[in-house]
């Protein structure tokens, strides 16, 4: 069992939950800040003013990379400190900009190849009250567009490039259940707009294109002088069966990976939403224009995979409820006879299970024809870690165990199963914002003092990493 001499491994980190610095050298609000000023929305009601302070911490942050033994840095750019109201008429931020140049210049020098997300989900607040921001199916793939041409431009030493991560989580968890900013949804009780059975398939169709966009800038006007590489980074669970001898509830256990990924994988893979969603969903999923197909199809040259945990699927009786988006299903952590998905940890949606890492690499690269994948961000929370400080915060052995368990499976799937996986980026680098869990929820292979000053300490997941990897990647 091993990974190929040229494996790249390093670890992964998101803008909004690292750089702090919000209102810094002109940077201009992104959806998040002015979501985190709603009273109810974030634990404790934290927000991403300080963070983890990267912004002001570069070299700090390059030098534990190179401690740790990183070949790879996956870090994505804030948009409204690049452009503050981020349309493609609005003013650059200079500063902002040479900030990133300056950054990937560093990361360089010190031996680490960086891979740039272009949306980590902190878009302009001022396009979302221009128009509407992710719902306007002209004006933000145009922005978009514009935006990655100017980081293109700037950046031409980059070579890998992540048009967006996740858009699953941008649609549904932003416009569905409201739980991610801007926070839109049915439920009266958590937000005054949003329509559940609608927007979250308008706003996906959208990202979709603007990643269409921004990919055939990248291949006409950069790609031809400085090669390099552009895909998408979607996230998605493993499943198996709750009733493996029940031909529906194996059948809903495909269908939720067709929910979660197939939903963008197909349409750039293969032109076309997924039967099982057109069936479900019907006219509430936009259709593809042409000129949009054209986009979207075929606009990969690599795979971002994101990938944490698995889940039983068990099959509902009758029509879908108009708010689903599952694929009229639900998931559980104990299957028929009772065996169990995995141990629990800090995140109620995460419980390891290996295997299903495994599983899922398979089932990407038999459906989509072996493409190339890089795994853009795989790791675990710890029940009750936050709980612990030094030196016992530090002893995290369940995450140790997990990063070992994980890469064994994904060397599996590689020297076993033939699936073509070039490089892996742990989440994260050190703890950080988690979002609506605030800073309530750890992630980091590093762990930081809020309280402190922000000071890194790595953690045994991290120190361990480098003898991991050296010991599954082959040295010829
Ligand atoms: C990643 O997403 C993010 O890219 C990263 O920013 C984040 O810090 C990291 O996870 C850790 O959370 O509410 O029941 O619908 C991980 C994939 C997909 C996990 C959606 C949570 C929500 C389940 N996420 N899922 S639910």
């Amino acid at each position: 069992m091993s990974l190929p001499a040229d494996f790249l491994w390093g670890f992964a980190t998101a803008s909004f939950q690292i750089e702090g610095a919000t209102k810094q050298d002109g940077r201009g609000p992104s959806i998040w800040d002015t979501f985190c000023e709603i009273e109810g929305k974030i634990a404790h009601g934290a927000n991403g003013d300080v963070a983890c302070d990267s912004y002001n911490r570069t070299a700090e942050d390059i030098k534990l990379l190179k401690e740790l033994g990183a070949k790879c840095y996956r870090f994505s750019l804030s948009w409204s400190r690049i452009i503050p109201l981020g349309g493609r008429n609005d003013p650059i931020n200079q500063k902002g900009l040479d900030h990133y140049v300056k950054f990937v210049d560093d990361l360089l020098e010190a031996g680490i190849t960086p891979f740039i997300t272009l949306y980590h989900w902190d878009a302009p607040d001022a396009l979302d009250k221009r128009y509407g921001g992710l719902l306007n199916r002209t004006e933000f793939p145009l922005d978009f567009e514009s935006y990655a041409r100017v980081v293109f431009k700037a950046i031409p030493k980059c070579k890998n490039w992540i048009t967006f991560n996740e858009p699953w989580c941008s649609s549904i968890l932003a416009y569905s259940t409201g739980y991610f900013a801007p926070g839109h949804t049915s439920d009266r009780t958590k937000s005054p707009i949003g329509d559940s059975s609608r927007e979250p398939w308008i706003v996906g169709h959208n990202l979709l294109v603007a990643h269409g966009r921004a990919v055939k800038v990248y291949r006409e006007e950069f790609k031809p002088a400085n090669g390099g590489q552009i895909g998408i980074t979607l996230n998605g669970d493993y499943t198996y069966p709750w009733d493996p001898e029940d031909p529906e509830d194996v059948k809903a256990a495909n269908r939720k990976i067709e929910f979660a990924i197939s939903w963008f994988a197909d349409p750039i893979y293969f032109g076309k939403y997924p039967d099982s969603m057109l069936e479900q969903l019907g006219d509430r999923l936009p259709t593809f224009t042409d000129e949009e197909r054209a986009l979207v199809q075929g606009s990969n040259d690599f795979y971002g995979m994101n990938h944490y945990t698995a889940d039983y699927v068990k099959h509902k009786t009758g029509a879908a409820h108009e708010d689903d988006f599952l694929g009229n299903l639900e998931t559980t952590s104990y299957d028929k006879n009772g065996n169990c998905i995995g141990p629990e940890t800090q995140s109620f949606w995460l419980r390891p299970n290996p295997e299903g890492f495994r599983g899922l690499i398979v089932w990407l690269s038999k459906r989509y024809g072996y493409p190339p994948i890089y795994v853009t961000e795989n790791g675990t929370s710890i029940k009750g870690e936050n709980d612990l400080k030094p030196p016992e915060i530090l002893n995290d052995e369940f995450r140790v165990k997990y990063f070992h368990d994980y890469a064994h499976a994904l060397a599996k799937a590689v020297s076993e199963d033939g699936c073509d996986v070039k490089g892996y980026m742990a989440w994260s680098l050190m703890d950080n914002f988690e979002w609506a869990e605030g800073y309530e929820t750890r992630f980091g292979c590093t762990y930081v003092d809020y309280e402190g000053g922000q000071t890194r300490t790595a953690k045994e997941s991290g120190k361990q990493m480098k003898g991991l990897f050296d010991s599954l990647i082959k040295n010829d």
